[in-house]
């Protein structure tokens, strides 16, 4: 399918995908959620694919959803366009395999918001976070106000949303808003490096400690624990994971 916003590569079970809008900063309009939509049920067809890994074009990972579309909403209209992001953004956040930020450049407002809902993320020495939406008289529509206090801790999500500062990608990783910070001109290198590992790894394991991670987060240690137990049996039903320790036991690649 062809996309306006999106570019889509697929490379050894990784699909990379590109918001391409650079003339805007690569801004969340409606369209990009339509097509995003989209692509994801596209993706999800798609058993091949094992890894998700999402970047911006240009300068910018995304500068946010797109001012000049918001400018004029009314109260339906712009309930209508939250929801629709933050329903993307769980979609995102449910997929069954990885999905992972490659943070390029400017992550500000829905840009952080669509970070925050990727699995993990690995900026660009040069990359730039931020919630700026209270500069706008806004504040963040797309689940920021709940996702960044639970990665980043409650003050540091006070202190970004509240203030509406820009902070750079090593601010982040101190917060725990990034997992790493690489140079700009290896960010691409490294994260399709590791998503290709990732992509190698047993699928069935990687896909249920990515459910029972986010699973267990809703609820408590014990009830998740049961979800742990109950998941790591399971995964004997599969000849896959037979496989994976027969392969270490022979000295060998597990040939899934
Ligand atoms: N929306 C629309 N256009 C944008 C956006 C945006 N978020 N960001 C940048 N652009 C456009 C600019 O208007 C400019 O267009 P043009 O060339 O036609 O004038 C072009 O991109 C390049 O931008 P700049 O010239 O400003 O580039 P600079 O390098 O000087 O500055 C910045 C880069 C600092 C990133 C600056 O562009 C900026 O501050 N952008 C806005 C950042 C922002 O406030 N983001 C938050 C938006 S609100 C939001 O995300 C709410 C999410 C929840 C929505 C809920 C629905 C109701």
């Amino acid at each position: 399918m062809e996309y306006r916003n999106l570019k889509v590569e697929l490379l050894n079970g990784v699909a990379l995908i590109t918001i391409s809008r650079p003339a805007a900063l690569n801004a969340l309009n409606s369209e990009f959620f339509t097509e995003f939509n989209d692509l994801l049920n596209e993706l999800g067809k798609d058993t091949s694919i094992r890894v998700m890994v999402i970047t911006g074009e240009g300068k910018a990972f995304v500068a946010g959803a797109d001012i000049a579309e918001m400018a004029n909403m009314n109260y339906d209209q712009a309930c209508c366009f939250a929801r629709t992001g933050q329903k993307t953004f769980l979609r995102l956040e449910k997929m069954e395999i990885p999905v992972i930020a490659a943070v390029n450049g400017f992550a500000l407002g829905g840009g952080c918001e669509l970070a925050l809902a990727c699995d993990f993320r690995i900026a660009s020495s040069l990359a730039k976070f931020g919630q700026p939406e209270v500069n706008l008289g806004l504040i963040p529509g797309y689940a920021g106000t709940q996702r960044l206090s639970r990665l980043a801790g409650m003050g540091n999500a006070l202190f970004l949303i509240l203030s509406g500062e820009t902070i750079t990608a090593d601010d982040a990783l101190r917060m725990g808003l990034v997992q790493k910070v690489v140079p700009a001109e290896t960010l691409m290198e490294e994260v399709m490096k590791l998503a290709t590992k990732m992509a190698s790894n047993g699928s069935h394991a990687v896909r249920m400690a990515k459910e029972i991670i986010r699973k267990g987060r809703e609820t408590t240690l014990h009830d998740g624990s049961n979800l742990e137990s109950e998941a790591f049996s399971k995964l004997f039903d599969y000849p896959s994971t037979k496989e994976g320790m027969k392969a270490f036991l022979e000295k060998r690649k597990p040939n899934w």
